[in-house]
C-alpha cells in the first residue's frame, strides 16, 4: 500500500487543458500546427523541411486538418546530427535563451534551443506533470536528476517552481548527501531515474535510515525504461507513490507525458505534444490501440518546432478516456525502443559512440563487446576490447595506459566511467551477420 490513498484531497485541480473537452482540443491542435509548420517551414536555419516538403509537393496552407499532418515528412536523430549544431533552429539566436544536448548516434551530440516562451511551455508542461503526481506548493521537491545539458535536472527544477513547490537541486551522485537531505529537509518527493532511487533506497536501507520514517511520499520516475515489477518493488518497499515521467531532449525534456493517480498509461499533453503511432518498418500510421513507434510534433515550441519527430520509442495510444477525467489521451509504459540505443543511468549510449570512442585509439581491433549489468540497483558497463598481437607482447604497464585511454575516451563521449576489459585477440565471438556488440543483463 502507498503511504495516502487515491483520494481527490491529494490531488489539487489540474490545469483547465488537461480535460478540455475533444472539438475545442482538436480545433487547438490544427491552429497550433498550421503555426509550427508554417515557422519551421519558412524559417529553419538548414531549410530541411522546406525541401522536403517541396519534394513531396506539398505546401503549409495544404495543412487543413488534423489528418493532413501525415503528408508531412518525418525527422529522424539523424537529421539533428547532419545539421549539427543549429541546423533546425527556427529563431535567431538572439532569441535562444537556453541550449541543452542529448546523444548523438556517434561522437558529437545533438543541439536543443529553447526561447523564452519554450522554457514557459516547458515548465508549464512539467507544472502539470507535478500536479498529475498530486504535488501542491506544499511539497518539498528534491530534484536529483542530473543538472546540465541533460534536460532532466533543469526540466523538473522549472516545473516545480512553476507549481509554488519548494525545490531542493541535488542534482545526481553523492548518493550520502541525498540521503542526508531527503531526511533533514522534510523531502516529500523526489525526481530521478527509477534505478538511482532504487540504489539511494538501498543505501538509505544500509545506512540504518527507514524511507517510511522519512516525509518522503512520491517519487517521479523516468529517463529510462522501467516495468510495473520494479513500481510494485519501489512502492511495496519504501511506501512511496511511483509515477512514470516521459520525455525527451528533441521534443522538450521532460514532461511530455507522465501517469496520473490511476498509474494506468501516460497523458500526453496535446495541447503542446502531437502524439501518433506509426508502424517503424513502413512508417504508415497504426490505428489507436495499436503497439508500434511514437511520434510526435511540437505545437507550441518556437526555437526547434520539432514536425512528426520518430522517437523510436515503441508504445500505443489508449483510446478510453481515464477515470482521472483527463481527456488527453495516454500512451503505454514504452518498455523498449525500435533502435539500438541503450540508456544507461539515465544516460542514452548508442554502441556506435563507444565504437567510435575505441577506434580513435591506437592499437584497438574493431572487435568489442559491451555488457550491462546492475550491482545495488547501479547500471554498470563493461567494454570487453581485442587488442592487437603486436600490443600483446608490450610490457603491462602500456597495457594499462590503453585501458586507462580507452576509458578516457568512452568517458568523454558519453559520459561515463566504463570498465575497460583487455581480452585476447579473437577471443571475441565473429558473427557472420550482424555483430552482437551488446550484452545486457539487466532483465
Ligand atoms: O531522458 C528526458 C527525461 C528526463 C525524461 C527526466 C524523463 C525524466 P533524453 O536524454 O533525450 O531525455 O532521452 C530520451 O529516454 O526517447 C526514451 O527512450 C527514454 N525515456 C525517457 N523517459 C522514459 C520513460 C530524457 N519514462 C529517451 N520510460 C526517450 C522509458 C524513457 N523510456
Amino acid at each position: 500500500m502507498t503511504r495516502e490513498s487515491h483520494c481527490d484531497a491529494c490531488f489539487p485541480p489540474a490545469s483547465a487543458l488537461d480535460y478540455l473537452p475533444l472539438p475545442e482540443l482538436r480545433a487547438l491542435q490544427l491552429r497550433r500546427l498550421k503555426e509550427s509548420v508554417n515557422l519551421a517551414y519558412h524559417h529553419q536555419e538548414s531549410g530541411l523541411l522546406k525541401r522536403r516538403m517541396d519534394e513531396a509537393g506539398v505546401k503549409p496552407e495544404d495543412i487543413k486538418s488534423l489528418d493532413d499532418i501525415r503528408r508531412l515528412p518525418f525527422f529522424l536523430k539523424t537529421d539533428l546530427r547532419d545539421t549539427y549544431p543549429y541546423g533546425l533552429f527556427a529563431v535567431p539566436r538572439e532569441q535562444v535563451v537556453r541550449l541543452h544536448a542529448s546523444s548523438g548516434t556517434t561522437g558529437k551530440p545533438i543541439v536543443v534551443g529553447y526561447t523564452q516562451s519554450d522554457i514557459d511551455v516547458w515548465s508549464d508542461a512539467m507544472r502539470r506533470c507535478l500536479l498529475a503526481c498530486g504535488l501542491s506548493e506544499h511539497d518539498v521537491m528534491q530534484v536529483s536528476y542530473g543538472y546540465g545539458l541533460f534536460t532532466g535536472g533543469l526540466g523538473a527544477h522549472y516545473g516545480g517552481e512553476a507549481l509554488g513547490a519548494t525545490v531542493v537541486p541535488t542534482s545526481g551522485g553523492n548518493t550520502e548527501r541525498q540521503i542526508m537531505v531527503l531526511q533533514d529537509f522534510g523531502v516529500t518527493a523526489i525526481c530521478c531515474t527509477p534505478s538511482y532511487f532504487t540504489h539511494i533506497a538501498e543505501k538509505a536501507a544500509e545506512a540504518g535510515v527507514n524511507i517510511r520514517e522519512t516525509k518522503l511520499r512520491v517519487g517521479v520516475f523516468g529517463a529510462e525504461p522501467w516495468t510495473e515489477a520494479m513500481r510494485q518493488h519501489i512502492q511495496d518497499s519504501t511506501g512511496i507513490r511511483a509515477h512514470d515521467i516521459y520525455g525527451l531532449s528533441e521534443i522538450i525534456g521532460p514532461g511530455v507525458a507522465i501517469e496520473c493517480r490511476e498509474q494506468n498509461g501516460l497523458h500526453v499533453f496535446e495541447d503542446y505534444f502531437y502524439p501518433e503511432i506509426i508502424d517503424p518498418e513502413t512508417c504508415e500510421n497504426l490505428p489507436d490501440g495499436e503497439e508500434g513507434e511514437l511520434v510526435l510534433t511540437t505545437l507550441s515550441k518556437q526555437a526547434i518546432p520539432m514536425i512528426r519527430y520518430r522517437t523510436r520509442d515503441i508504445t500505443s495510444l489508449m483510446t478510453e478516456q481515464c477515470a482521472c477525467g483527463r481527456t488527453v489521451r495516454r500512451i503505454r509504459r514504452i518498455g523498449r525502443r525500435s533502435d539500438d540505443m541503450l540508456i544507461i543511468r539515465g544516460v542514452n549510449v548508442y554502441p556506435s559512440q563507444i565504437e567510435a570512442a575505441l577506434m580513435r585509439i591506437k592499437g584497438v581491433s574493431p572487435h568489442y563487446l559491451i555488457v550491462v549489468t546492475r550491482e545495488s540497483g547501479l547500471d554498470q558497463m563493461e567494454v570487453q576490447m581485442e587488442i592487437t598481437p603486436e600490443i600483446l607482447g608490450d610490457r603491462i604497464r602500456e597495457l594499462e595506459d590503453l585501458q586507462g585511454a580507452v576509458a578516457h575516451a568512452i568517458y568523454s563521449t558519453v559520459g561515463i566511467n566504463a570498465k575497460v576489459t583487455l581480452v585476447e585477440s579473437k577471443t571475441i565471438a565473429r558473427s557472420e551477420g550482424k555483430a552482437k556488440r551488446v550484452i545486457d543483463k539487466r532483465g
